[in-house]
Formats: structure tokens, sequence, C-alpha cells
């Protein structure tokens, strides 16, 4: 101690994270990537960075982005006919059974480009995204129902349903926000469009949103932000969005009946289709009473469902409370028909005195929070840089945990579920400042792991996050994900989860002239691959098609041909195809990128490129 200059909290620190080798943890993060597309599997408490998943961004170590596979996953997140290459990821969400984590899959918004992705855990692999460019942005998302019967995405900046252009002077009349429910098929695995449906909404920017759960399961909340309908224009004599925005007393909670909004959405002549999305428009979803809208203090951020469904807590970045509404309440107003208006589109607006149970006053700018085993809640507070935790039952203050700095949300173990377990909470902090070696300019993110199972909050740990801004995390009990060691029979193909119709087995490998190019049968195992030696002519297009045959767990071997852009992972068992054209004559080497063997350097050939 004296050595290092450690004091005694210090100590007790580390003896709560230090992992020995070969120990494992108790906890597995999944963060997003935020900016930079990916994420990022961590070990709690250690806080050792377990892997990046590609998601919305190449990713060279997988292969993700160079391959046949990985690449049609990238495409299938085109819109308006142009392929993206990131996205800005926020809001990951496990899938979940009976409201609690079951470690079979994951799902993720790009809030720039509406796209949502679906990652199975059982080999930490993308294995769909889609979109709809009925919607432009978004952000409350991914949110899962209860058994995860639907992925739930909603806008954030209000536009032309379907993509297409109205002057911004038309903003209370054609711009429009939504909700999409994507339908989930768990045998599969895959999100299934042709089962999703959408709810028009009104043009607020719709922000944070969570699914009912036990008393409140079938609905769904959403906050918003901007209900003055305020579109900027400050070069045009109008006030700037953030004060325009800002003008109001309260914004609007949304508040959907997702069960009636189903039924809706099944019937007859109840729905239009906009950019090959089934949509509701607003005037039936008014008709059939689908939504409710109720004051929220301005500028909300967070919306979190407590974990026995019954309240509601939302924070505001512009209001030092969290205010907690119940549901109870609302369900009542909504039978009774009480409201305390209707907006601009006809849609009631319950009282929000009424709804509520009531507030805490927590600090400046508190925005997400999360849950323990104890009853108690915890909220990140933005402006201050703190933790608040509170009592949800006495709505009191229990204490604060300074963290450095910005804190955007926290992450508690399993925090989003019918029965969160306490223990750690990871405050998401957006700036570094002097908590690090310098970098230059651009800093790391900190996570600070925070214990949570005494009377105070402990400062655990701060880890640095070279990546994009992460935003959101979950947490999830380690032994709850159970993945493969190897593709087994070898030939998998990972993106089609199924045996590839091209996998090579050992003494079958072969070369194929056809009339579509050339076709290349190779096999990897330590430490050859099979062929060799690959010769082509200029202008000939190269189909790859690689088995890795080994079935040895960690026998992973990578395969690139020099200047051709070419890279692929090949985990055991794994299959891959790569095409593309030689259009340049030389001498390409080729060789296994992963130091496999004592003759990996020797895992090598060559790709001869005859000049035409
Ligand atoms: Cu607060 Cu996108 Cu959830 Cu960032 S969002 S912090
Ligand atoms: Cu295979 Cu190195």
């Amino acid at each position: 101690m004296k050595q290092r200059g450690l004091s005694e909290a210090d100590v007790s620190a580390a003896l709560q994270t230090y992992t020995p080798t070969g120990r494992k943890d108790e906890y597995y993060t999944f963060a997003s990537g935020g900016h930079g597309g990916n994420l990022v599997v961590i070990g709690v408490p250690s806080m050792r960075i377990l892997k990046y998943v590609g998601v919305f961004t190449p990713e060279p170590w997988q292969g993700y982005g160079y391959g046949d596979q990985s690449n049609q996953i990238l495409a299938q997140g085109s819109r308006f006919g142009k392929e993206m290459t990131w996205g800005d990821m926020h809001h990951p969400a496990l899938s979940e059974t009976g409201g609690d984590y079951d470690g079979e899959f994951l799902f993720v918004n790009d809030k720039a480009n509406a796209r949502i992705a679906v990652i199975d855990l059982h080999d930490f692999v993308t294995r769909q995204i889609v979109t709809s460019e009925l919607i432009q942005s978004d952000h409350g998302a991914t949110f899962v129902t209860p058994n995860t019967e639907y992925v739930i995405e909603s806008t954030q900046y209000p536009a032309p349903l379907g993509g297409g252009y109205a002057p911004i002077e038309d903003y209370k009349d054609k711009y429009r926000g939504a909700v999409i429910f994507w339908k989930f098929d768990r045998e599969k695995g895959r999100i299934d469009p042709e089962r999703s449906f959408a709810m028009e909404l009104p043009p607020y920017m719709q922000d944070l949103a969570d699914a009912g759960k036990l008393a409140s399961e079938g609905w769904i909340f959403i906050n918003s932000f901007n209900t003055e309908m305020s579109y900027g224009g400050t070069l045009e004599g109008n006030p700037p969005l953030e004060s325009g925005a800002s003008q109001n007393d309260m914004d609007y909670m949304h508040i959907i009946d997702l069960k009636l909004a189903e039924k809706v959405a099944s019937e007859e002549g109840k729905t239009k289709t906009i950019a090959g999305m089934k949509v509701i428009p607003l005037d039936i979803v008014n008709e059939e009473g689908l939504l409710h809208l109720v004051g929220e203090p301005k500028s909300p951020h967070g919306l979190d469902v407590t974990p026995d469904g019954k309240e509601l807590v939302v924070s505001g970045k512009l209001d030092t409370h969290c205010t907690v509404y119940s549901f109870e309440k609302i369900k009542g107003l909504i039978d009774a028909k009480k409201y305390a208006g209707k907006d601009t589109y006809g849609v009631p607006i319950l009282p929000f005195e009424d709804s509520i149970r009531g507030q805490v006053e927590i600090g400046l700018g508190p925005l997400h929070s999360q849950f323990d085993d104890k009853g108690n809640v915890y909220t990140s507070v933005f402006i201050e840089s703190t933790v608040a935790k509170w009592s949800l039952k006495d709505l009191k203050l229990l204490g604060k945990q300074k963290v450095h700095y910005n804190v955007g949300h926290i992450v508690a173990a399993e925090g989003d579920t019918v029965s969160p377990d306490g223990r750690y909470l990871i405050a998401m902090n957006k700036w570094a400042i002097d908590r690090f070696a310098k970098v230059g300019p651009l800093l790391p993110q900190n996570f600070q792991l925070i214990g949570i199972d005494g009377e105070q909050m402990q400062l655990l740990y701060d880890m640095p996050l070279p990546l994009g801004e992460p935003h959101y995390a979950q947490m999830i009990k380690a032994d709850k994900i159970n993945p493969i060691d190897v593709y087994k029979p070898a030939g998998f193909d990972v993106v089609a989860n199924e045996h590839s119709e091209f996998a090579v087995k050992a003494k079958e490998e072969r070369i194929e002239r056809k009339p579509d190019g050339v076709h290349v049968y190779m096999t990897a195992v330590r430490s050859h691959f099979t062929p060799d030696i690959i010769r082509v002519k200029k202008g000939d297009t190269v189909h790859l098609h690689i088995t890795n045959v080994e079935q040895a767990h960690d026998a992973t071997h990578g395969f690139t041909i020099g200047s051709y852009n070419v890279h692929s992972s090949l985990e055991p068992g794994k299959h891959v195809d790569i095409t593309f054209v030689a259009d340049r004559a030389g001498i390409f080497p080729f060789y296994c990128t992963e130091f496999c063997s004592a003759l990996h350097l020797e895992m090598a050939g060559y790709f001869l490129v005859e000049p035409g």
C-alpha cells in the first residue's frame, strides 16, 4: 500500500475487482460502441474487454464486411439503395423470457440510419440488420417486450413518413414520428419484417422508451421532447431548436396499448403501407384509443419501468426531480376517459397530477435510472456528474457517488429485468479529462464500476473505453450465456446459420472454371491451405470457398490475399465465401493471419494472376 501510495479504500476496491488468472467474471456487460458501430463485451467485475462484435461497421479481425456472408448482412442495412459502413449505436437490449434476460440474443439500434441489428449470443455474431425507410432516425430503441415478441424502435427526429420531401414550414402537417414493432421469430433467430407493423405518432421528438412488464405487460411507454414542434432556422429568423423546444412547461409521455394495436394492425382497412411497412395512421390510432399522452417534466430523457412493472421513473434534463408515475393510476384514467385535454392531433392527454405517485428531488440533470434487489433506484445526474441512490418506496434520496465526468446512462446487474441483482453498477461517463495517461485531444470514455451492495456506493474501478460513445449497456449473469466452442460439423455458414452448400471437405479441395468465374474450394488446417497455388487470368471473377476443417477449440485461422482487400476469420468449423475480380495481374502471396501454430508463417500460398 505504502509503496504504491494506496488508501484503504483503494485496496478494498482492488480486492473486489482483481480477478486472478483463470478465474472468470461473474457478469457480462454488453456495451454499445456508439458511433464506432461495434458492440463491446466486457467482463464484470474485472472490467476486462472480452470481445468487439462487428455490427454496423466492418470489423477486420472477424472478417466482418470482407466476405460474401457478412457483406450481405451489412447490405441488408442499406437505405434508399445506399450502403452504410457505420452506425450510431445506442441501446443494446438482451432477449427476455418472462421479463428476465435469457442470454440468447441481443438487439441494438443505429440512431443515425434507423436500423436494428440482431446478434446471436450462441456465437456472438451479427445475424441480421433490419431497417425501414418509413423513419429517418431512431432513438427509443431497442427495447423488447417481456418475452421478446417484439423489438421496439421509435423515431427521434420527425420527417415525412416513407422518406419523401416536404418543406420544413409544413412540419406540423407533413412531418411525423412513428414507432415500429418488429416481430421477432425466436426459432429462426430473426426479425420477421412481414409480421411487423408501425404506428404513426405526432411530430414530437420521441425519445427513450421502455416496455411494460408484469403489472404493465402489453403497454409501451415513450418519452418525447420538443412538443412545441420547433424546427430551428436560426439564419431564417427562427429561434434555434434548443430554445424553441423549451417553451412549454411540459412534454408528453406516450402510452401505447400494444395488445390492442396488434389487434387493430391485423384488421382489414385499418392500416396503410408506407415504404413497405404496415402502418396504423394517426386518425385510426385515435379512433381505436391506442395512444394516450401525459405531461412530463420538461425535456425528459430517461424512462424506466420498475421491476414490478407498477411504476415508471422519468427524469427530465431541465428538471431536478425524478417523477414516479403509477401505471394503475394511468390505466384508471384511460379506462374512465378522464382527460385534461387533447393535443393538436386529437390525442387524449391524461392529467399529470392524477397520474403520478410523487417526485423526488435528485439534483441537476437527472437522466437514466436503474434498479437493485432492495427497492432502490440509481439515477445518473449529468450536470452534477454523480449517481444518486434513492428509495422507490419513500421517494427519499439516500446518497450520491461522484463520477468522472458527465455520466450518461448507468447500468446495473440485470438492471432492466423483473428481478435485478444489485451488486454492480457501471457509470458510463462521457468525459475522462484527467483520469488516464494523455492520448491527444480525443479521449476515451470512462466506465466506472461502482459496488452497490452496501449502504454507501463504492467506486471500484476506472476503465477507459476507446471506441465511440457507448450510451447504454446491459449486464447479465455470466451463467446465462452459453456460447458454442466450434461450428459442428465443419462447413458452417455463420450468417445463414446452417451448413454451407459450398462447404469443403478434406481431400475434396479443387479449382473449377465455370461460366461465372473461377471457383476455389479450399480448406484450412494447421498449417496449410489446400490448394496453396491458385492460377487465374486477369479479369477473372474469383469465388473462394474456404472451410476451416478443424474442430479444436480456438484453432482459428485467418485468410488474406495482399493488395486485394481480402480478409477473413475462419473459426473452427466456419465456412466463408469471398468473391472478387482479379483485376490486377501479378503475384499475390496469401497467408494465414492468426498465429495458429509453430508453422504458422508457412501457412501460405500464391495467388497468380496472369496478364490477360
Ligand atoms: Cu442518454 Cu441515446 Cu440513451 Cu446517450 S442516450 S446517454
Ligand atoms: Cu493458420 Cu496461422
